[in-house]
């Protein structure tokens, strides 16, 4: 397994659920955790709303973790990497993303489970851009993503990853993606079951074959077409 990323703090499940119930200012005194951070966690406190939200809220949305923690990354020093099949390997801040051509759509996201939350507003690049930009080499055939979570992985084939829908998200619902999200930065893969959609997305590896992802690892269809496979 690999080593965390240092720059992020994870937050357990069971702070998010006091989060809610004190308030970030309990919060805040009680993990003595440091400013770029807090800002982040008043915002989750403000995004959950209560204690509904890691179970179903009212807007229909459930947030998923596997590790039970939401990692909190700041936005200032994250950074995308892209590497692998690559001509070059990029390394992308959140200004470098937000500099590229932007896509928004509005699609509903269901999950394999069965709930779905229609008219989702996303913006973000599209992740056929970010191949662009980096350079897809000969012999390329997929893509591997890693989760700044330290766990969670998922894979879309080159074709696949080439869909006009299928987006590196910095923004849904109208707002920065929020850290429960998966915020700064989330893939949404819009004609796929949510499992693909990795949240705290932080590295893109281009592969010469297909890498079953954490839920497929699992028994999930490696190619999770919405209402059936290929
Ligand atoms: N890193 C990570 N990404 C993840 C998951 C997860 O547990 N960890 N769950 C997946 C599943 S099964 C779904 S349905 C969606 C849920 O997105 P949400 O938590 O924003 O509602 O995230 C997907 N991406
Ligand atoms: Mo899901």
């Amino acid at each position: 397994m690999e080593e965390r990323d240092s720059r992020v703090t994870h937050v357990g499940r069971r702070t998010i659920l006091g989060i809610a119930g004190l308030g970030a200012v309990g919060i805040l005194l009680g993990a003595k955790i440091d400013d770029a951070v807090g800002g982040a966690l008043t915002r989750v406190s403000r995004s959950l709303g209560g204690l509904g939200a890691l179970v179903p809220g009212a807007d229909n949305w459930r947030i998923y973790t596997v590790t039970g923690t939401i990692p909190m990354i700041d936005p200032k020093t994250y950074r995308l990497k892209v590497d692998g099949l690559v001509e070059r390997n990029l390394s992308l801040s959140l200004d470098d993303l937000r500099a590229m051509p932007r896509t928004k759509l509005v699609h509903y996201f269901q999950c394999v489970t069965g709930w779905r939350v229609p008219d989702v507003h996303w913006e973000g690049v599209k992740l056929s851009t970010l191949l662009g930009a980096a350079g897809v080499r000969r012999g390329a055939k997929a893509l591997r993503f890693f989760s700044a979570d330290g766990e969670y992985t998922e894979s879309l084939t080159l074709y696949q990853a080439h869909l006009p829908d299928v987006l590196v998200a910095d923004r849904m619902i109208g707002d920065d993606v929020t850290p429960d999200h998966g915020g700064p930065v989330r893939l949404y893969v819009a004609p796929m079951y949510g499992y693909k959609s990795i949240k705290w997305l932080d590295r893109v590896e281009v592969t010469d074959d297909v890498v079953p992802g954490f839920w497929e690892d699992n028994g999930y269809p490696v190619n999770a077409w919405i209402g059936g496979s290929e």
